[in-house]
């Protein structure tokens, strides 16, 4: 398969600055005539890193999101992509299998149960080996590599293995499990060495820090330090700390002041028959997001009279994850049994109660939808941080909205002005949507208002020069000053 690079610009195979992630920030696009270019898909983490990358001349390795394509390292929108081969079997074992069908529910508080498999375990210990691998093969002398993510975890050890010279960073974007279930893991003590291969181990919260500190110094022989978010690993130190993700959140607010947002936000609420209130959910559909925790309190509101379909319609935007992953085609079962459950007592024709998309949205078209929503549903069982709290936040420049967020997800560190519920209470989260559905304007403003002094003054980019920083890496700011 050829890679069909858009730019001839010369890839750098010594980069002083390398970023490791399961994908790409590209995905492969076939065109009409059969041929196939990389198409850069635009997440987070590339917009937060990109000026650092450039900067440094950095290159990102990472799967391109394809098996078995072998393509050759290329540039794309400036930066040196240095794609790792996954076989169909191995994307099966060890991404689908040990990353998310082990690791992804133990680290989410065992919220479905993990899967044990011996053959997971040793594909993902191959696969990150051929990560680490290729890092060796990119990164300059002394250079810096920062990994991202439990698919990763084995990677800083190796490397370190392989390349002794390097600064080596580690962030884990999911939470770090309490002690008594990260130890259910068979392969616990592996991991944590693989981890403790890092100078710097950092999580989104406190939380974290705490756990990983414990398992560090029970399962390896690495001992405490005065300082408490250091371990020392023979005469290494490993710092640990808490760095919370963040968005884009001026461009997202700049977004949702333009005219196109706005017309399109009114139109939403016209195309819904202009209800009293729009409650909105926005997550990939998964089972620790609690999608079934806010439909059932909408449920019960209506059932106990409170609330009509007049006064309030829930859209539900769930984007499609993981199909082939046995837990997650069961949830989608269950959630649109209970969405159509909800809409055949509820709704009247041309009237849904529940309206809700399987779909991903273009971001333009995600921002009215926040615009739009009275009310902010983030129910999760348990969620790292949730970007998508911060995003309703940022897209409100009119200070309007009411924020629901359950206690489990990192963000409810930060934005204590939302309404903050237990996703396991099902009275409490449906108190507090009727709470966020009654709320006068005067009170939801001034939390609105706090809730956003916190979002874009902490932004992705001031994450991503937190981590950098303490890892001694000078971070250029806008003016290209280190
Ligand atoms: C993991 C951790 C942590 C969703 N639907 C559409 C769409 N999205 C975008 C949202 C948001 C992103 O997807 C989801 O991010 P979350 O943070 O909410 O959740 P995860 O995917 O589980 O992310 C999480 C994160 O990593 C970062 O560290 O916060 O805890 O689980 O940005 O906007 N985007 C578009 N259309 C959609 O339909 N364009």
């Amino acid at each position: 398969m050829t890679s069909g690079t858009t730019e001839s610009a010369t890839v750098n195979t010594s980069a002083d600055l390398v970023v490791v992630a399961n994908r790409l920030p590209v995905d492969l696009q076939t065109l009409p005539d059969g041929s196939s270019r990389w198409k850069r898909s635009p997440g987070g983490l590339v917009t937060a890193l990109e000026p650092t990358l450039r900067a440094r001349e950095g290159a990102w390795v990472g799967w391109p999101g394809v098996p078995d394509v072998d393509a050759e390292p290329f540039v794309e929108g400036g930066l040196s992509l240095h794609p790792v081969r996954l076989s169909a079997g191995e994307i099966e074992e060890y991404y689908e299998g040990f990353s998310n069908g082990t690791l992804w529910p133990l680290y989410h508080d065992v919220v479905a149960t993990p899967a044990f498999h011996r053959h997971w375990w040793r594909a993902y210990t191959r696969v990150n080996e051929r990560f680490a691998e290729a890092v060796a093969e990119v990164a300059a002398p002394g250079g810096t590599v920062w990994v991202q993510d439990y698919q990763l975890q084995l990677v800083p050890g190796k490397l370190r293995e392989l390349r002794p010279d390097l600064k080596i960073g580690f962030f884990l974007h999911i939470p770090f499990p309490p002690v008594e279930l990260f130890r259910q893991l068979p392969w616990r003590t592996r991991i944590m060495e693989g981890l403790l291969g890092a100078d710097l181990v950092g999580f989104h919260t406190e939380g974290g820090v705490r756990n990983f500190h414990w398992l560090a110094t029970e399962l390896t022989g690495a001992m405490p330090d005065r300082d408490p978010e250091v371990v020392r690993v023979g005469d290494r130190q490993v710092r640990l700390g808490a760095f919370p993700i963040s968005i884009d959140s001026t461009t997202l607010d700049t977004l949702a002041r333009t005219d196109t947002v706005v017309k399109r936000a009114a139109e939403i609420r016209e195309e819904l028959g202009n209800p009293g209130r729009i409650i909105l959910g926005v997550d990939r559909l998964d089972y620790t997001k609690g999608i079934d925790v806010r439909l059932r309190a909408y449920h019960e509101l209506l059932e106990e009279e409170r609330i009509t379909v007049d006064d309030a319609v829930v859209i539900q935007l769930a984007t499609p994850s993981r199909e082939r992953v046995e837990h997650y085609r069961q949830m989608r079962d269950d959630i649109e049994l209970s969405v159509g459950r909800i809409n055949g007592e509820y709704a009247r024709v041309g009237h849904p109660a529940v309206h809700y998309l399987h779909q991903s949205l273009p971001r333009e078209e995600l921002t009215a939808f926040y615009l739009a929503a009275d009310v902010m549903l983030v129910t999760p069982l348990r969620d790292g941080m949730n970007l998508v709290a911060k995003e309703y936040v940022a897209c409100r420049p009119d200070e309007r909205g009411v924020l629901v967020l359950s206690e489990f997800a990192g963000a409810a560190n930060e934005l204590t002005s939302a309404l903050l519920v237990n996703p396991h209470d099902t009275d409490g989260v449906k108190e507090a949507l009727h709470a966020a559905l009654t709320m006068n304007d005067a009170e939801a403003g001034k939390r609105m208002r706090t809730l956003r002094r916190q979002v874009l003054d902490h932004d992705v980019d001031h994450w991503a020069r937190s981590f950098l920083g303490a890892l001694g890496v000078p971070v250029p700011d806008d003016q290209g000053q280190a």
